[in-house]
């Protein structure tokens, strides 16, 4: 495997509109973020991903660009962005855009002259479709829900959408498209990103010709994915991608893949791979339902572990995948992965440490550092999210009633990651001076930025001390480069794990409250990380407290 500059980097994700607002009109901006750049610093991340902030009716919170060469006025202007490059270049820090070319925005100026002339070129930039009277072109449901198809306005035409109808699929497999994507990416690069991260990339390449497949619900429809399993050539398009734009800038890009299949990993992101990384969905695709978020099944300790582990084997040292346990699309990781009633300090940090020593890239997403929650709802009005309003209805069609339903959207809605950043114990949580475009979390009296960095035992300065030790210059090697190799597997409520690299390091995590007695295979050098102040040992044994996570240096084996 090819040495690349990321490798031993950590990401942070920013969602804008949430992180910090600087102007008091309840939406996060870039100037917000300028100012909390030495935050960042001093946290020890290097490589930040923002989500969309291109100019966007926000129909998908930015994921429906209606100018790619434009800032939207709500996030600031093109001099902000240009500063925001220009102050992280200062502080070593690179800067990521989100690059969304599934699909544009049905407000961008392609669209509106697909509309005007349908059969001229921009119809060519869509997948347009004659109407006919009570049939639709094909079968599918969007990601939204219901129909994949929409009238084009104006026309006796229908359009693709796979995700909401404001956000038409851009047509891939016409050339002239393509060079518009090759040619703002270009441009992007030009003004000194450090790359991308690329939006729901998998959707670019539909099987052709389009047509319907087995209904997967009552209403008729199938899924998306049935079709996306039948689509092959998506390689053409991301190695002429790759080859136009990304490696002339060598430029860091992490894909967000869905459904790769094991002997795809070496294309994807092995040496000169479509990507330099993408990221593991394991954990958070388990449980998942073709029938929607209400028929969900929780995840417990034991399955993360193996999730984990299996998304490692697939990856070997082929690559570098990038670990989350969260992001904007998903909810809390604390709340999701701890069991119920457990989330706590030290749950918390375990479940940090375990997840950030696997082989790979950390990203962090904004709070997460915090050990941030779930956001309580007491009604759906309160719910912004547009996957989620969907999963509501579809829960309530199933026939679950309407507190049942609100209790499935309050574990797996959107907004849970998207409520303000948590700054301080001032009013909305020091976000805004005014009123929050979403409700902020009420924990964030006690989870906060301002009370945790002076606090040498929050979670915060937990993150901080596992940052540190990936940047060490004595352990840097083992965890960047190191090979991961489970150990005790089959244990419950066990999740461990060896680094071997230069040196040999064992993670180690008792996930549980009770406490649980492991034996060494071999005596340990030195504790590297701990989440609590001792460790109960009596020679090679010892007694995990609950949530007790250890980074151990063990002697070399010879
Ligand atoms: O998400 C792509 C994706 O596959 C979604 O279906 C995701 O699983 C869904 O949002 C879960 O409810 C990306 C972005 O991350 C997401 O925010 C956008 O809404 C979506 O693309 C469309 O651009
Ligand atoms: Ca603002």
């Amino acid at each position: 495997m090819t040495r690349k500059w990321w490798h031993d980097k950590v990401a942070y994700q920013i969602y804008p509109k949430s992180f910090y607002d600087s102007n008091g009109d309840g939406i996060g901006d870039i100037p917000g973020i300028i100012s909390k750049l030495d935050y960042l610093q001093n946290l020890g991340v290097d490589i930040i991903w923002l989500s969309p902030c291109y100019q966007s009716p926000l129909a998908d919170q930015g994921y429906d660009i209606s100018d790619y060469y434009n800032i939207d006025p709500r996030f600031g202007t093109m001099e902000d962005m240009e500063q925001l490059i220009s102050e992280a270049k200062k502080r070593n820090m690179y800067i990521l855009m989100d690059l969304v070319i599934n699909h544009c925005s049905d407000e961008h100026e392609w669209f509106q002259k697909a509309c005007q002339d349908p059969d001229g070129k921009y119809g060519n930039f869509f997948y347009l479709r004659d109407k006919k009277e009570g049939e639709l072109p094909t079968n599918w449901r969007s990601y939204f829900g219901g129909p994949a198809w929409d009238d084009l306005p104006g026309t006796d035409k229908q359009y693709l959408h796979v995700f909401h109808k404001k956000q038409p699929d851009l047509n891939w497999e016409n050339p002239e498209l393509r060079e518009e994507v090759y040619k703002n990416i270009n441009w992007w690069l030009d003004k000194g990103l450090g790359g991308f991260r690329i939006d729901a990339i998998i959707n670019i390449k539909k099987a052709l010709p389009l047509r319907s497949y087995a209904p997967d619900r009552e209403d008729g429809l199938c899924s998306i994915h049935s079709m996306l399993q039948e689509a092959t050539g998506i390689g053409t398009f991301l190695e002429e991608m790759r080859d136009r734009t990304f490696q002339k800038y060598d430029a860091f890009t992490v894909g967000e893949v869905f459904d790769e299949k094991p002997e795809e990993i070496q294309d994807f992101i092995g040496d000169n791979g479509y990507f330099s990384s993408i990221f593991d969905f394991n954990e958070a695709l388990f449980g998942g339902s073709e029938k929607g978020w209400y028929d969900a099944k929780p995840i417990t300790p034991d399955d993360y572990k193996k999730c984990c582990f299996e998304a490692q084997a697939k990856v070997k040292n082929i690559g570098f995948l990038s670990n989350i346990i969260e992001n904007h699309d998903e909810p809390r990781g604390v709340s999701r992965y701890i069991p119920e009633g457990d989330c706590c300090i030290e749950s918390k940090k375990m479940l940090a440490a375990l997840n950030f020593m696997l082989r790979g890239l950390p990203f962090i997403y904004q709070g997460q550092e915090l050990g941030m929650e779930n956001a309580p709802i007491s009604s759906i009005d309160e719910v912004d999210d547009i996957s989620a309003l969907n999963e509501y209805e579809n829960a309530r069609n199933a026939g679950l009633s309407s507190a049942e339903a609100l209790n499935v959207i309050s574990r797996f809605s959107r907004d849970n990651a998207r409520t303000p950043m948590q700054w301080s114990d001032e009013a909305n949580a020091g976000f805004t001076t005014g009123t929050p475009w979403l409700k902020v979390n009420p924990n964030y009296v006690f989870i906060n930025a301002k009370a945790q960095i002076t606090d040498s035992d929050s979670v915060f300065n937990f993150y901080k001390q596992l940052i540190a030790l990936r940047k060490s210059p004595v352990y840097k090697e083992t965890i960047v480069y190191g090979e991961l190799e489970p150990l005790w597997a089959e244990r419950h409520n066990l999740m461990a794990y060896y680094r071997k690299g230069d040196k040999t390091l064992l993670v180690v995590g008792n996930y549980q409250k009770e406490e649980q007695d492991i034996v060494l295979p071999a005596a340990y050098k030195n504790i590297l990380l701990n989440n609590y102040a001792d460790i109960a040992e009596e020679n090679l044994t010892i007694r995990l407290y609950g949530y007790q996570v250890l980074i151990l240096e063990m002697e070399r084996e010879s």
